[in-house]
């Protein structure tokens, strides 16, 4: 259900203050510390970040689609790393019980998700299958009551400080491919499961990836989410098209991050006796970085109103994506360029928000994979006409 407007208008208002009072002032000390302070992880649960998404009668905000991307443009004016606290809970690591869940399942994680007291993660990758996401090898072999998950998961977000993964798992192995496939919730201090070192990244110092493995881990077979085998590859689709709506939300606001320091460097930097922001050059990269923002916001605004109306936006969302996370990489390049030197230096932040963006064309499915999706989705739809 969407805010009334002058709900959703003063939320704006408050993660705007606190992007710019709060966040900002932190962007540099996160990156080298390569964590986010607990004080402020503590404000983000009071202002109830981790609940964005999480329907009101499970105690979140049930933000709209719609809303939501409002939401996440304006946290888009500060580094990604931030909204990753709350990333997985507002999006991959809730969605499936959101969407497929069943009420018992609601009730019991969904309260504690929208305070942040658990964090929830998403395990779908492994070593072997990535944008394959179908081939996933982790097995699920029924024992009693329960079943005993045993692989390893990759690049798993927030790994580290989660309280409860959402686990893909293969309950049929006679299926290789997707129709064998289930989601289980799976409590994060279960005996057998075990969390990698955080990696070292190119970019988004702060936010943690790691991989988890399980070996022998007891699930019982009511976390299965939705109570249904083999049907974990579609929920993990639902889920991922809201992600990728919500990434691409984020690109456009951080593409708007970035044409606002260019404008102002090109207005404050003075060369060959003016500002550069008078020269042609300069001016067609601020214009068509501001076009290409304009065109990726217009987008996603429209799927996400789709979305909400309960049209099946898989392609729509992949389009999204494809273009925004496309457009934000090529706006960081500009920005880098238009700061000249400047721009290569730590100090002024624009090279941390350049490989910062990089993720986004990889996570919640490459832009060829999105490209795959939109181009399936036409022949499909030409297919059904003739
Ligand atoms: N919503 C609901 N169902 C969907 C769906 C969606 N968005 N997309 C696909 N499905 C269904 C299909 O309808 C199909 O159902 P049936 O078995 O009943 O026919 C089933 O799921 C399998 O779909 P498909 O045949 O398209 O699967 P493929 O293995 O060919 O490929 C892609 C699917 C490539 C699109 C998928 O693997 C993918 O998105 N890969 C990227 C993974 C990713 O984003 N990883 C990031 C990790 S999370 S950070």
């Amino acid at each position: 259900m969407a805010l009334d407007k002058e709900t959703l208008n003063q939320l704006l208002d408050s993660v705007s203050k606190f992007v710019d009072n709060r966040l900002k002032p932190l962007e540099s000390q996160v990156a080298q510390e390569d964590r986010i302070p607990d004080e402020v992880v503590e404000e983000m649960k009071a202002m109830g970040l981790f609940g964005l998404t999480i329907p009101e009668r499970y105690g979140g905000l049930g933000l709209s689609m719609a809303d939501e991307i409002q939401v996440v443009q304006v946290l888009g004016h500060t580094s990604p790393a931030f909204r990753s606290v709350f990333g997985t809970n507002v999006g991959i690591g809730s969605q499936s019980i959101i969407i497929d869940g069943t009420e018992e399942q609601k009730n019991h994680y969904l309260p504690r998700m929208a305070t942040g007291e658990i964090i929830g993660s998403f395990c779908l990758t492994e070593p072997d299958a990535g944008s394959d996401a179908a081939s996933l090898k982790m097995s699920a072999v029924k024992d009693g009551d329960d079943y005993l998950l045993n692989g390893t998961k990759r690049f798993i977000t927030n790994a580290p400080q989660a309280n409860l993964f959402t686990v893909f798992a293969r309950t049929n192995p006679e299926e290789k491919g997707s129709r064998g496939i289930s989601a289980f919730l799976v409590d994060a201090d279960t005996a057998g499961i075990s969390v990698g070192p955080a990696y070292r990244k190119m970019g988004q110092q702060g936010a943690h990836v790691a991989d988890v493995m399980f070996d022998d881990v007891r699930v019982p077979a009511a976390n299965i989410v939705g109570a249904k085998e083999n049907v974990g590859f579609k929920t993990a689709m639902k889920v991922l098209d809201r992600g990728r709506l919500h990434i691409s939300a984020l690109s456009v606001g951080i593409a708007e991050r970035l044409i606002a320091d260019s404008l102002k460097y090109a207005m404050q930097r003075k060369q060959f006796g003016q500002p550069i922001a008078e020269f042609q050059l300069i001016q067609a990269m601020l214009a068509d970085s501001q076009t290409e923002m304009y065109a990726a916001s217009c987008m996603v605004a429209d799927a996400a109103k789709r979305r909400d109306a309960g049209e099946n936006v898989a392609a729509l969302a992949a389009s999204c994506k494809l273009f925004a996370t496309e457009m934000v990489g090529r706006v960081a390049d500009r920005a880098v360029q238009i700061h000249g030197g400047a721009g290569y230096i730590e100090d002024y932040g624009i090279e941390r928000f350049y490989r910062d963006v990089r993720l986004f064309r990889i996570y919640e499915g490459t832009s060829q994979i999105q490209q795959m999706v939109i181009a399936r989705d036409m022949i499909r739809n030409a297919s059904n006409i003739n």
